[in-house]
Parts: structure tokens; sequence; C-alpha cells
């Protein structure tokens, strides 16, 4: 058992306490990682706000991590102590009819198909006065070590620097993976981003790398224009400056509507603007953000009868496992550089201090260091 610091979430809306906590060696299939940066996604606030299905606490949050393996347990074959790892908050068990289908990647045997907040075999590793603490997704990287199933870990090449590629575990895979993967977007195309948070501002790279012509970047926030012109967005817009709904802005602005179009702000009146803002033959509009449980998309079925798509995305499309080591080669030889995304690094003992940057929009993603 090994005594180290953690975050704990001890109720709903309450902030996250820095505690020390206990956590038990690794099971059979189970890897114990040492965790040396972990970014703040928008979902760990969700998580605290208590927004997110199923989560029960108290629970250690955290999903965007990079570390080293301390341990493994029995039968663990494809990682060793000391080998560099990123957690995976979607598995990939490589033997499920979607592991299998190459189109797909979300894989059953992941705690989304069964929402719990144990390990698999449904108990925990983490104790904190002498009380038992939920997992978050089966990764948990609010915490200095954490255990994971064998399938839910990606070893990556041993030069990466853990306190940049941790931002591949979540934002920048998936808003990169939602433009290359799911709209594929094609060269000279026209793109739409709704929400300018790590994970749109993603989707804005993923645009610009698969060579879109045009790619107009949305928000309310005006303060994050910046950062999406640096990053390709050659328009950029607010809602608030017009009287006309953003769709008919849109559509007046490229003809037609755009290509593809991208919900990553998770409201469900974004993912209507989104879905009428893509041309009516070939658009495509890829729903990134989650919407709250319960809420309701209201789509004119007119909108769809003349070939629109709307479709979502989890974590990019990305098989993980097979392909955030790619990534982070990809990383590596300079491919994108996701760096820009990283406006705040902090210690750990400052992690409220990040959520505020976060709930302000002072940041666009906060990494800590343990
Ligand atoms: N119109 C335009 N922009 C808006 C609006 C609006 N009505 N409302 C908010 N925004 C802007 C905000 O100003 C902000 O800039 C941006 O939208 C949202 O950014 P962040 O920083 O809050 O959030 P991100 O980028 O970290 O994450 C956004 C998601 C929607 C992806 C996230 O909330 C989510 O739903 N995550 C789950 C999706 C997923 O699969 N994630 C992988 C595992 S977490
Ligand atoms: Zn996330
Ligand atoms: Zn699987």
């Amino acid at each position: 058992v090994i005594r180290c610091r953690a975050a704990v979430a001890w109720a709903v809306g309450k902030p996250l306490s820095v505690e020390e906590v206990e956590v038990a060696p690794p099971k059979a299939g189970e890897v114990r990682v040492k965790i040396v940066a972990t970014g703040i996604c928008r979902t760990d606030d969700h998580v605290l706000e208590g927004g997110f299905p199923g989560v029960e606490f108290p629970i250690i949050p955290g999903h965007e991590g990079a570390g080293i393996v301390e341990s493994v347990g029995e039968g663990v074959t494809s990682v060793k102590p000391g080998d560099k790892v990123i957690p995976l908050c979607l598995p990939q068990c490589g033997e499920c009819m979607f592991c299998l289908n190459p189109e797909s990647n979300y894989c059953l045997k992941s705690h989304l198909s069964e929402p719990q907040n144990l390990l698999p075999d449904k108990t925990s590793r983490f104790t904190c006065k002498g009380k038992q603490i939920h997992h978050l997704l089966w990764i948990s990287t609010f915490a200095e070590y954490t255990v994971i199933p064998e399938y839910a870990v990606a070893k990556i090449d041993a030069a990466a620097p853990l306190d940049k590629v941790c931002l591949l575990g979540c934002g920048f895979s998936t808003g990169y993976g939602a433009a290359i993967n799911t709209a594929k977007v094609k060269p000279g195309s026209t793109c739409a981003v709704f929400g300018l948070g790590g994970v749109g501002l993603s989707v804005v790279m993923g645009c610009k790398v698969a060579g879109a012509s045009r790619i107009i970047a949305i928000d309310i926030n005006k303060d994050k224009f910046a950062k999406a012109k640096e990053l390709g967005a050659t328009d950029c817009i607010s809602p608030h400056d017009f009287k006309k709904p953003i769709q008919e802005v849109l559509t007046e602005m490229t003809g037609h509507g755009v290509d593809y179009s991208f919900e990553v702000i998770g409201h469900a009146d974004t993912v209507t603007a989104a879905l009428a803002s893509c041309n009516m033959n070939t658009g495509v509009c890829v729903m990134v953000g989650v919407v709250a449980s319960g809420s309701v998309i209201s789509v004119d079925p007119m909108l769809l009868l003349s070939g629109r798509t709307l479709k979502g995305t989890l974590l990019g499309g990305w098989k993980t496992r097979d392909s955030i080591p790619k990534l982070v080669s990809s990383y590596l030889e300079k491919k994108f550089n996701s760096d820009l995304l990283i406006t705040h690094t902090l210690p750990f003992a400052k992690v409220n201090e990040g959520f505020e940057l976060l709930r302000a929009g002072k940041s666009i993603r906060s990494v800590l260091l343990f």
C-alpha cells in the first residue's frame, strides 16, 4: 500500500480537498501508475457539480494525466515498471466486437457500458480516513498513484514530456480526432467550430491539419478569439453580436452553410444551431460536447432529409491503445503543437485554483504537477 496525495471530492458542490490517501497494490490485470502531470478538463468540473450521471461520492476525479508505471499485477504483459503511460478514459480491450471493428472505438468492456465508480471487479483501490473512495472512469488522475486496468493504459515513447502530452489523454485527442476521424474534414472545405475551450481549439487544429480553407470559430467569450486565430481559425464570431440566429449568419457567410460543423459546448440548443449551419446536401455536424442528461435535441426532420448528417464522437474516434501512442509520436515529430493549449501550469496543491481559472473562462488548459 502506498500513502500519497490525492484530491478528493467528498460531496457534490464542494471544493476538492487535497488529502493523504492509501492506494492498494494492483490486482491481476491492473497497473499502478505514478501520475506526474494531469490536466483539468470541463468534464471534471461537471463531476464536481454533480452533473455526471452515475458518479458516486467521495471520488477522486481527473482523467487527463500522464505518468510512469510503478508496479503491475499478475498477468500484465504489455507494460512494465518504468514505462511512460497515458491513462485512457476510454479503454480498448481489443476483444469485443467494437474493438474488432476498424470503424468503431467505443469498447464494450468500458465503464461507460456499465456505469460504476469502482474498478472492473467492483472494488476500490483508494481509501482515505478509513473510507472507501470511488474511482473516476477507472483512471482517477488527481492522485499521485492510481490503479488502472491494463487495457486502459497506453504505453508511450520514453522521450515524451509528461507535463505536455497529458493533454493527449482527453482534450486534445477528443477535438483533433473529431475533425480528422469523425468528420474526416477534406482539403479546401469550410468548417464551423462552436465553443473554443481546450477541446474546441483542438478541433480547430484538426481542421487546419486536414487542409480546411475556412475555419469559422464561434464563442460568446471573445477572449478566446486570439488563440483560435493563432491555431488556424480564419474568422471568429460571437452570437451576441448578431440579432439573427447564428446558423443564419453562418449560412450567409458561406453561401449554403459550412461543410462541417462541430458542437463543442455541450448545450442542446447549440447542437441544433450547429446542425442547421452545415449545408443541406453533404453537411456533417459532429456533436462533441456531452449535453446534460435528460435534455432533448429538437431537429426539423427536413434538415436531415436532404442529406445532412448528425453524428457524435467519443474521444475523437481514436482506438485509444493503438492511437494515443501514435499521437504522442506525432507530437514529438511536431506535426501539431498541443502545448499552445496550456495556459497555466500549477503545483498539484493548487488544484482548486485551476478549477477557478476554468470557471472564470481565464484558462484553456491548466496542467497540475505532482
Ligand atoms: N455559444 C458559443 N460558445 C459558448 C456558449 C454558447 N451558447 N456557451 C459556452 N460557450 C463557450 C465558452 O465560452 C467556452 O469557451 C466554450 O464554449 C467551452 O469550453 P470549456 O473550456 O468550458 O470546455 P472544454 O473545451 O474543456 O470541454 C468542452 C466539452 C463540451 C468537450 C466538455 O464540456 C464535454 O462535454 N466533455 C465530454 C465530451 C467528451 O467526450 N470528452 C472526452 C472525455 S471528457
Ligand atoms: Zn475530458
Ligand atoms: Zn473492447
